[in-house]
């Protein structure tokens, strides 16, 4: 089994992105799969572009792509991506789109074919905070998310694919009160447990949980 996992470079004037830095550091093999990373730019369309090229190359079953959310406490597997780019600012090329469509012969929106409540336990059986989330934004974050679902709806059925959001690091938090973080070596750590959810789950479905939200 192949998993191509990606990560996200820095933006909107942090120097650093967790969602990369976490990636790299990935195991090479988790869970007895091959775990192949990916930096990829903050930037609508291009990093759909560099996705599909590596997803062409490496032919991965999985694809899980990494993201910042600055001011979440905890690792956040996403449920749902949607059809819309509305930057609140501009991407690393300096594109802002203000509400379009991503595809306009696209879903509305797609659910992620993860296993999103055994990623959040193994996460917590880790000793970290996890929960689901039922937004990844509307930047490129879920951008990338959507594209990966689209990809896999019109060319590539075979691909389950979807998303974790992770906290800023401790670092990037030192001019930001009250703003919660996570160090490097326990976002890797709920990673890599997340990935050996995904491994242990292929072929059998999430698992029944308790993970809903009331707003
Ligand atoms: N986080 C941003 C884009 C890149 C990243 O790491 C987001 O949540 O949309």
């Amino acid at each position: 089994m192949k998993i191509l996992v990606t990560g996200f470079d820095p933006f909107g004037g942090d120097k650093i992105n967790p969602a990369i830095e976490a990636v790299k550091r990935l195991p090479d093999t988790i869970a007895g799969a091959e775990i192949v990373k990916l930096e990829i730019p903050t930037v609508f369309n291009k990093s759909a572009d560099v996705v599909k090229a590596a997803i062409e190359k490496e032919h991965p079953d999985y694809v899980l792509n990494v993201g910042q959310a600055g001011g979440r406490y905890a690792l956040t597997p996403e449920r749902v991506a949607i059809n819309l780019n509305d930057g609140r600012i501009p991407d690393n090329d300096g594109y802002q789109p203000l509400g379009e469509p991503i595809h306009e012969d696209g879903e509305t929106a797609y659910f992620t074919q993860l296993p999103i409540k055994a990623e959040a336990k193994a996460i917590r059986d880790a000793g970290l905070p996890a929960e689901i989330s039922n937004t990844a934004g509307t930047y490129v974050c879920n951008h990338i998310f959507y594209q990966v679902q689209y990809m896999r709806a019109k060319e590539f059925p075979n691909i389950k694919a979807g998303f974790i959001h992770i906290p800023f690091l401790p670092e990037q938090v030192v001019k930001r009160p009250s703003t919660p973080s996570m160090n490097l070596g326990d976002i890797v750590k709920g990673l890599t447990a997340a990935l050996t959810a995904i491994v242990e789950r292929d072929g059998k479905g999430d698992i029944v949980a308790i993970e809903g939200h009331n707003h």
